[in-house]
């Protein structure tokens, strides 16, 4: 029974390290998107390296279009669908900047699966600007 008790004791130990391991995205990152736009190029990454319904983890980097951190100041991340006959369906990311610059942890929660329209702007050092593309919800 004592020998049960430790093993389910240790088990819980492991999957708190992974889940430390995942809050500081210590672990590998996979491209969701990557846009251009005239003085910066916009990543969305997470492990999954796709959105789907419900809650999504992500992160948002900004580098220049020569590969370097982009520091972008205020950012924001929002999401429209547009659905036929009733008003299009909108999610808000939210967003908190991260240790390096450009880059930002964001979380959004989609109510359904389907092509969102995403609209990025930012407003800081490195200049003000937006950008719109298309990112698939699974
Ligand atoms: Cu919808």
């Amino acid at each position: 029974m004592m020998k049960r008790v430790i093993t389910a004791v240790v088990v819980l130990m492991g999957l708190l390290g992974g889940g430390l391991a995942t809050a500081g995205w210590s672990a590998e990152l996979n491209v969701i998107q990557t846009q251009k736009s005239k003085n910066a190029v916009i990543a969305i990454k997470s492990e999954t390296g796709r959105w789907v319904q419900g809650k999504n983890s992500f992160v948002l980097e900004f580098t220049s279009p020569a590969g370097q951190p982009l520091d972008v100041g205020t950012v924001s991340l929002n999401t429209a669908m547009p659905m036929p006959g009733m008003a299009p369906m909108i999610a808000g990311a939210t967003l908190k900047p991260d240790k390096s610059p450009g880059r930002y942890s964001g979380t959004i929660n989609f109510a359904d699966a389907g092509t969102r329209q995403v609209t990025v702007t930012w407003d800081g050092p490195a200049g003000k600007g937006s950008a719109r593309f298309s990112v698939p919800v699974r």
